[in-house]
This record gives structure tokens, C-alpha cells and sequence, in this order.
């Protein structure tokens, strides 16, 4: 069947692109589009167009799995220039989403009518490109320099009502798009409006200057946002074919580069994390109510993402005081949002009052999930999960948000282990994207279903992890951390290792991160660990001597760094770089220099070596989960594409050097991955 067929409505000619599930502007459908635009335009009978689409949505965008290779002819600023070329008026009927290439097809018609749940945008620079067919030089035209910019840079989608607002749209329509698209087009008569003809809307300089600094500090180190910036600027700098090649010629190198790839490969993962093996047949469980028990830092958030998604809370704290201190956390967290503009005074009342505080589990009796997020303890937990079992419904399902413990001897304690699951949030777990799922030995295919279509509800990438200590990321992160700390042994101090891993891209080094979260935390797992380790098991010493100290991280002043009162940034300290030259000298180390790349190549060795065994142990199911969980909750970064992404791009021999140089300083403990197999799973073709 052609992706894009047309039906007659008198003299106007409706053309439909049908390309299941969202309409990608493949090859077909812009041969198709091209086609029927050409045909009708040269049909004396026919007066206007419309352009609609079959199934959920208008166009989501270019088809980007056709960007790794070169792309086929006819494109889409061909099937632009067909339309403005055409004398009969052309009216884009839009319904789901109109982005990129989409939305850009819309803005080359003389018309935009949407449906109130339409979603239009450039989303672009998430997918490390700029709009290659005339958006950066259109949307000016209709919405003004300043607001193009942000819209551009922030790769917002935009709610139909906002849109008709800003004048991205010409109307909202009730009931039949088609029909009314159909109409508007009739009221056309022969009227064009092509926007590249019209002028910029008149602008303060000073807007648009704010509003290209606002974007390229929001997207520092981000090439396709500074691209994406001169390009809407050069909407007012240059005349409109010429600026137009620009911006064509400048999509077209971006689609190329090495950052654009790994975007476009994480868009894929995300996707494909949803597929999770064994579920195939199962149907998630309806959830109506949540519950969240413990109302601290962790609890609250997680509170939160559901509240956003239009779900009533019960939060149970054990007394009064925290019960009041968790809901005043969300409150604030509310507040936060009011202040900077992203919700109003009404929709923060209306979140709120979804909330049920009490102070009894008995509370949670018609929750459909329940989440614990108490102390990490084993046995505080195994304690409530005894006392919820029989207070909850049947079928509910009790999630736990444990970072490292063993799921399985949580679920034992209950009699109905199938139900539990571990949903593992990031803090703060309203902002953070990532949710690792944990499917425990007994936990029921629908459960898990419940847990991803729940991740998906609230807007988060799910990976689906099995029991392990520190599941996926924690425990990546701690084979990288380990790394770090030997080198420190062998010749390097926290501040060089941090400087290398932030010119790398993360934001933060893993020694400034330490610092925040609190080495006791780490310390306290290292030795329960150590207990439990065999004596060829290596452990780095320095954050022993420093806890001994009570450097605790930034709560103490005093950590990696040093930290004046209540300062959030560190001083490199003295004392510290005495500890590590003095454990350097107790374990007979001739220190040495190492240069930031080596430090990087080290660090993420260690974590593609540590993936590598959890793909072996099957705790993840696919190499691109682990990539998705380092991005999404580690702060690797993501133009990077995760630490296996970018190992697979750079030259084997490298990789192997800096694998045996984690081997030589992990002790005779070490496990090797089956690395080279992992990563000729991802090599390009
Ligand atoms: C662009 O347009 C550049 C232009 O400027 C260049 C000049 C023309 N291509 O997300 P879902 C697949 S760049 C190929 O689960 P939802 C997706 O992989 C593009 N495939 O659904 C999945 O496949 P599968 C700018 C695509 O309802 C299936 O569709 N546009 C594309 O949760 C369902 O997707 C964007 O960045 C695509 N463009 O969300 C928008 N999009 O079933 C990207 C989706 O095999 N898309 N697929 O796993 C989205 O944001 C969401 O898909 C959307 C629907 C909101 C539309």
C-alpha cells in the first residue's frame, strides 16, 4: 500500500499519509507526498489541499533510521518548494504530533489546523541536529526571533493551545479535523500565504539577544544548539533562499557527526528497553491509587512523578512531624515549579490535593502500588513488607526503591512475592529520568508489565534490571568509582581525575560527586562488602583514611575537598593529597603523572568491563540498557551515547590497553567481561 493515498472532497484534494506507527517522513512518504502534491496542483478541477494523517498522529518527524546513510531523493525541502510553488492554497490538518520534519512540512503549507491534544515542535537537538527543512527560517517568521530561539534550543513540544497562542497554528478545531480542515481550505478560495514571503515580526534586540544567551548556556558543549541558535538568527541576517541552503547544508553535516549518531542510537534504546523478554503476552495490572511509604528526600519526590501524572497519593510516614515534613517537601518542590513559571497557582492546588497523608498502612488497603522508599536497611524493610502484606489488596503491587539490597529476601518475607518489584528511582526522583526496574526471581510477568507501563506513565526511561548488588548502575558506577581511587593510589590526585572526566563531558567529576552524596554511605557498603569479599579482591584505601577523619563529603566541610561554609564547590586541600601520597608510600607505589585521557580511558574501561559481566550474569538483558542507565542516572554524557556506545567507536587496541591496565590495578580478584563480543554487537556495520 503507498504511505500517502487521495481522497476527493469536490474541488479539494485530501491527501493522507499513512505510514504506521507515527507517520516518519520515510523515503515513501515524501516520494508519495511529492507525487500527489505535483498532481493535484495540476488538476484543474481541484481548488485547495489538505494534508492529514492516518492513524495516531500528522508527521513525528524525518524517519531517522534512514539518517546513518546517505539520504534518497526526493527530501523534504522538495516537497516544501512543491507546495509553495503550487498556486492553490495547502492547509496542514494536524492531530498527535507535528515535530521536525513534520511540523516543518506544516509550516511550508499556507494554513495550520490542529486537534486541542496536537503536540508541534522542532525537537531537533535532542537528536544532536538542527531542523533541516526551513523550520529555523519559518518559525521566526511566524512567532518572532527571540521565541524561535527557545523554541529551537530547548526542543520544547508545544501544546496546541500554547501554539495557537504564539501563532504557531491558525486554529484549534473540535470535532472532525478533516472536516474542518477541509472547510478551511474551501475559505481559502485561491489564497497563498507562503510564510517565507512574510516579514520577521518586529522584536526588541535586546529579547533576542537574551534569549540566544539563555540557550547557548543551557546548551553548553552542545554543537547542535549553537548551530541551532545562528541558524533562526540568520533568519534576519540573510535573504531567505540563502539562509534556507545554510541551514540545509548545516543539518546535513550535523546528521553525519559522531554526536548525532549516539543521540539517535539512544532514541532507539529507549525504545527498545521497553521490550522486555518473557512479557510478550503479558497485560499490566490497572493502577487507580499509589502509595508511597516514607516521606523523606526520596519518598517525596517519587510522590511527585505520580501526582504530575494525574495520580492520587497516600504518603504514610510512622509520626506527625515527618508526616508534615514530607508533604511540606512536596509542597516545595511545587513552590519551586510555580516560581519558575511551570505550573500555575490552580494546578499546584489541584496536585496537592491529590495527596492523602496518614500515618497508618492500613491507609494503603485500596492502593493499586505501593512504594516503599524507607531507610535502606534490609531488615527495616523486610519489617514493613511483613506488616503491609496483609493490610494490602489482592493483586496490588508492592514495589520497594532499594539501590543495592536483594529483592528476592524481601519478597520472601511476604506471601505473595509475585506482586513485588523493585522500582529504583534517582534523586531527585521528579527530575531524574531513569527508573530501574528490578524483576525479582519471583516477580510476575504482569507486575513487571504494571512497573514499565507505570515508567512510561510518569515520563521516565525504564530499564529493567534482575537482582544483583547495585543492579545495573550502581554497581557499573562502583567499578568506575574503584578505578578512580586506584588511580589516585598510582600517581593521581581527585581534582585531576575529576578535571578529566568533566573535560570528558559529565558534569561532575566522580570525587565532587562523593562529595555531595557522602562517603559514609560508600564506606559503610565497602565494608559490608569487604566482609564478604575474598581476600584477591582489591579495594582502594583513600576514602577509608578520610572517613577515619570524619570527612564525610560536603555536609562536613570536609570530604575530597575542603568546602568554606556552605559552599556547594570545593577547594583542592592539602590534607587530602597528604593522605593519598601516604597511602601511595604504604603500598609501595612509585607515583606517576597520568594525563586526562588516560584517566578517562581507565574510568570507562572499568565500566564497560563491569557491563560486560552484567550482560553475562544476565542482570541486563542489552548492552543498550546499560548504556541508557549511565546516561539517564549517571550523568554520562549523552552525546556520548553510554559508556559501551563510545567504546565501540574507538579503535580495539585502545580499548584492550586500557582493559588491561583496570586488570593490573583491580588485584588478582579481577573478572574479565567478554568485552570485544559486547562491543561487536554495537560496532557500525
Ligand atoms: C527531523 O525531523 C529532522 C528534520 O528536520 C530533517 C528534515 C526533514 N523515525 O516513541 P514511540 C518509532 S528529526 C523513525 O514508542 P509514542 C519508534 O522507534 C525527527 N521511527 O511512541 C517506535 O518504533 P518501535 C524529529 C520513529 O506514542 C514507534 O515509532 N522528531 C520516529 O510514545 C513508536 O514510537 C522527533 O524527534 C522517527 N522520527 O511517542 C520525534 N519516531 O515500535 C520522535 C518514532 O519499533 N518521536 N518512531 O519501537 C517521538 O517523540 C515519539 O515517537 C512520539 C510518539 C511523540 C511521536
Amino acid at each position: 500500500m503507498s504511505a500517502v493515498r487521495v481522497e476527493r472532497e469536490d474541488s479539494v484534494a485530501v491527501l493522507i499519509i499513512d505510514n504506521p506507527p507515527v507517520n516518519a517522513a520515510s523515503w515513501e512518504v515524501r516520494n508519495g507526498l511529492l507525487a500527489a502534491v505535483q498532481s493535484a496542483c495540476a488538476d484543474p478541477a481541484l481548488r485547495a489541499l489538505v494534508l492529514i494523517g492516518a492513524g495516531r498522529s500528522f508527521i513525528a518527524g524525518a524517519d531517522i533510521r534512514e539518517f546513518d546513510k546517505p539520504l534518497r531523493d526526493p527530501q523534504m525541502p522538495a516537497v516544501i518548494a512543491a507546495i509553495e510553488a503550487c498556486d492553490k492554497p495547502v492547509v496542514a490538518a494536524i492531530h498527535g504530533a507535528a515535530l521536525g520534519g513534520g511540523f516543518e512540512l506544516a509550516l511550508g503549507c499556507d494554513a495550520r489546523i490542529a486537534t486541542a491534544e496536537a503536540l508541534v515542535g522542532l525537537p531537533e537537538t535532542t537528536l544532536g541536529i538542527i531542523p533541516g527543512a526551513g523550520g529555523t527560517q519559518r518559525l521566526p517568521r511566524l512567532v518572532g526571533t527571540a521565541v524561535a530561539i527557545e523554541m529551537v534550543s530547548s526542543a520544547r513540544r508545544v501544546k496546541a493551545a500554547e501554539a495557537l497562542r504564539l501563532g504557531m497554528l491558525d486554529a484549534v478545531v473540535e470535532g472532525d479535523l478533516r472536516a474542518a480542515a477541509v472547510r478551511h481550505a474551501r475559505e481559502m478560495a485561491s489564497r497563498k500565504r507562503r510564510l517565507r514571503d512574510l516579514p520577521l515580526p518586529e522584536e526588541r534586540a535586546e529579547a533576542v539577544e537574551t534569549a540566544a544567551a539563555n540557550a547557548l548556556a543551557r546548551g553548553k558543549g552542545r554543537a547542535a544548539i549553537a548551530e541551532a541558535v545562528a541558524a533562526v538568527r540568520d533568519s534576519a541576517r540573510l535573504p531567505f533562499s540563502e539562509a534556507l541552503a545554510k541551514e540545509r547544508a548545516t543539518f546535513q553535516r550535523l546528521r553525519e557527526s559522531e554526536e548525532a549518531a549516539a543521540l539517535r542510537y539512544l532514541f532507539f534504546a529507549e525504545r527498545e528497553a521497553a521490550r522486555v523478554s518473557g512479557l510478550e503476552a503479558a497485560k499490566p495490572r490497572p493502577v487507580h491509587q499509589v502509595g508511597v511509604v516514607g516521606g523523606g528526600l526520596m519518598g517525596s519526590g517519587i510522590a511527585v512523578c505520580f501526582l504530575d501524572a494525574g495520580l492520587p497519593v497516600t504518603l504514610v510516614e510512622r509520626d506527625q512531624g515527618a508526616l508534615d515534613a514530607g508533604v511540606e517537601r512536596i509542597r516545595a518542590i511545587y513552590h519551586r515549579g510555580l516560581q519558575a513559571g511551570r505550573l500555575s497557582q490552580e494546578e499546584m492546588a489541584k496536585r496537592v490535593a491529590c495527596i492523602t497523608p496518614s500515618l497508618s498502612l492500613a491507609a494503603l488497603a485500596s492502593a493499586d502500588l505501593v512504594i516503599e522508599a524507607v531507610f535502606e536497611d534490609m531488615a527495616v524493610k523486610q519489617a514493613l513488607f511483613r506488616d503491609l502484606d496483609p493490610l494490602l489488596k489482592q493483586g496490588a503491587v508492592l514495589a520497594s526503591n532499594t539501590s543495592y539490597l536483594n529483592l528476592d529476601r524481601m519478597g520472601a518475607v511476604t506471601k505473595r512475592p509475585a506482586d513485588i518489584v523493585g522500582l529504583h528511582f534517582f534523586s531527585p526522583a521528579q527530575v531524574m529520568r531513569l527508573l530501574e526496574i528490578v524483576r525479582a526471581e519471583a516477580t510476575a510477568p504482569d507486575v513487571l508489565a504494571t512497573a514499565l507501563a507505570m515508567g512510561k506513565r510518569i515520563g521516565k526511561v525504564s530499564v529493567v534490571a534482575r537482582v544483583g548488588e547495585g543492579f545495573i548502575g550502581n554497581r557499573i558506577y562502583s567499578a568506575y568509582r574503584f578505578q578512580c581511587e586506584f588511580m589516585l593510589e598510582e600517581g593521581a590526585y581527585p581534582e585531576e581525575v575529576d578535571a578529566a572526566l568533566v573535560a570528558f563531558g559529565f558534569a561532575m567529576g566522580p570525587f565532587a560527586v562523593s562529595d555531595m552524596s557522602g562517603l559514609d554511605i560508600a564506606w559503610a557498603t565497602r565494608k559490608r562488602l569487604a566482609a564478604a569479599a575474598d581476600a584477591a579482591t582489591r579495594f582502594p584505601e583513600v576514602l577509608n583514611r578520610l572517613c577515619e577523619k570524619g570527612r564525610f563529603g560536603q555536609k562536613a566541610g570536609a570530604g575530597w575537598y575542603r568546602y568554606a561554609q556552605g559552599a556547594r564547590r570545593g577547594a583542592v586541600d592539602p590534607e587530602v593529597r597528604a593522605i593519598v601520597d601516604a597511602v601511595s608510600r604504604e603500598k609501595k607505589v612509585t607515583r606517576r603523572v597520568f594525563t586526562p585521557e588516560e584517566i578517562q580511558h581507565r574510568a570507562l574501561a572499568a565500566m564497560v568491563n563491569e557491563a560486560a559481566l552484567l550482560l553475562r550474569e544476565k542482570i541486563a538483558e542489552r548492552a543498550s540498557d546499560v548504556d541508557l542507565v549511565m546516561v539517564n542516572g549517571y550523568g554520562f554524557p549523552a552525546q556520548r551515547g553510554g559508556p559501551l556506545f563510545w567504546a565501540s567507536r574507538r579503535p580495539r587496541e585502545e580499548i584492550a590497553a586500557a582493559l588491561d591496565s583496570v586488570a593490573a590495578a583491580s588485584g588478582a580478584g579481577f573478572r574479565r567481561g567478554d568485552v570485544d563480543a559486547v562491543l561487536d554487537g554495537l560496532r557500525p556495520k
